[in-house]
């Protein structure tokens, strides 16, 4: 598939306001990859597919991971699965065979260890694109001009204060990852 016909069959996929946070992510990712020396093409494709599933049910979600055999413990978070499975599917619904850019879309929401620079430069694109606001977004975007690992480290700190103020489960890979990267800080 073509670039164009990824973007259409994703815009078909999603509501009108989640295809422009995908638009934001694409134009995000490509603009950070240039910087930090990523190829822009794996990242911008990443980015169109990353949340392609987000709008599936629940129920969904979990019968097809179920089916495509994606780990358990994914099941109890299932915030998780959508990226997950579109990394799954992307060869037969996108012709996306990359493993790299597939890993991006896998991990954009929970990051992990050892994270590539085209997994963080997608992560980060999906916090900051233009279309997001939340209190420490500005911050988080200034960091991104200056110092990738930090920024990334940010935004995972913020996700996981953000769920410990609501109470809700932490996904031990996310938790990983966090660590992963404030200890490279040092
Ligand atoms: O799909 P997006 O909204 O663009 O962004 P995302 O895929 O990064 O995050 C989707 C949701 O998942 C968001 O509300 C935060 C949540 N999330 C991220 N990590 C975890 C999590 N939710 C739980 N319960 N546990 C996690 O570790
Ligand atoms: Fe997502
Ligand atoms: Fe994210
Ligand atoms: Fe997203």
């Amino acid at each position: 598939m073509t670039e164009s016909e990824i973007r259409e069959k994703v815009k078909s996929a999603l509501k009108e306001k989640r295809f422009q946070h995908v638009e934001g992510v694409v134009e995000t990712a490509d603009r950070l990859a240039r910087k930090y020396g990523v190829n822009p093409e794996q990242a911008r494709l990443a980015a169109w597919i990353h949340d392609y599933c987000k709008e599936w049910s629940e129920e969904k979600l979990v019968q097809v991971a179920k089916e495509l055999g994606i780990d358990d413990s994914y099941f109890e978070v299932t915030e998780l699965l959508h990226g997950h499975i579109a990394a799954e599917i992307a060869p037969q619904e996108f012709g996306i065979v990359d493993p790299e850019v597939r890993n991006a879309c896998r991990y954009h929401t929970s990051g992990r260890a050892n994270m590539t620079l085209l997994e963080k430069v997608v992560y980060l694109a999906d916090a900051i694109e233009p279309g997001r606001d939340y209190p420490a977004v500005e911050d988080i975007r200034k960091v991104a001009e200056e110092d990738l690992d930090k920024a990334v480290a940010l935004s995972m700190d913020n996700t996981i204060e953000f769920l410990l103020k609501r109470r809700l489960p932490i996904f031990p890979l996310s938790v990983v990852a966090r660590n992963d990267l404030w200890r490279k800080q040092k």
